[in-house]
């Protein structure tokens, strides 16, 4: 079992991360492509790789899970626009 408490760099700046079974994510929740920030094209990109326009590789699995039920859906696409334009905080229905 892998936990986090606190990751920093070395200055010491937090660093988020998250984890999931089989999976250590560094990075913003909801950054898909890693970008360092939580955007539209994040959702975007989510919901082009569900539907298959894109191949999941172009998508970090574990920053683009962020209802943390172990599956990237268009909920979770849904999730991320939903944090762009309201400002939604992410809960991971599965992991509370
Ligand atoms: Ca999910």
């Amino acid at each position: 079992m892998l936990t986090i408490e606190d990751f920093t760099d070395t200055w010491p700046n937090p660093i988020p991360a998250a984890t999931e079974s089989g999976g250590l994510g560094v990075g913003l929740q909801g950054d898909a492509n890693h970008s360092g920030q939580v955007t539209m094209v994040d959702a975007m990109m989510i919901a082009q790789v569900v539907v298959g326009l894109r191949p999941p590789a172009d998508i970090d699995p574990v920053m683009s899970d962020v209802n943390c039920d172990g599956k990237v859906t268009m909920v979770d696409a849904m999730l991320v626009a939903q944090h762009v334009v309201f400002g939604k905080e992410f809960t991971c229905w599965v992991c509370e």
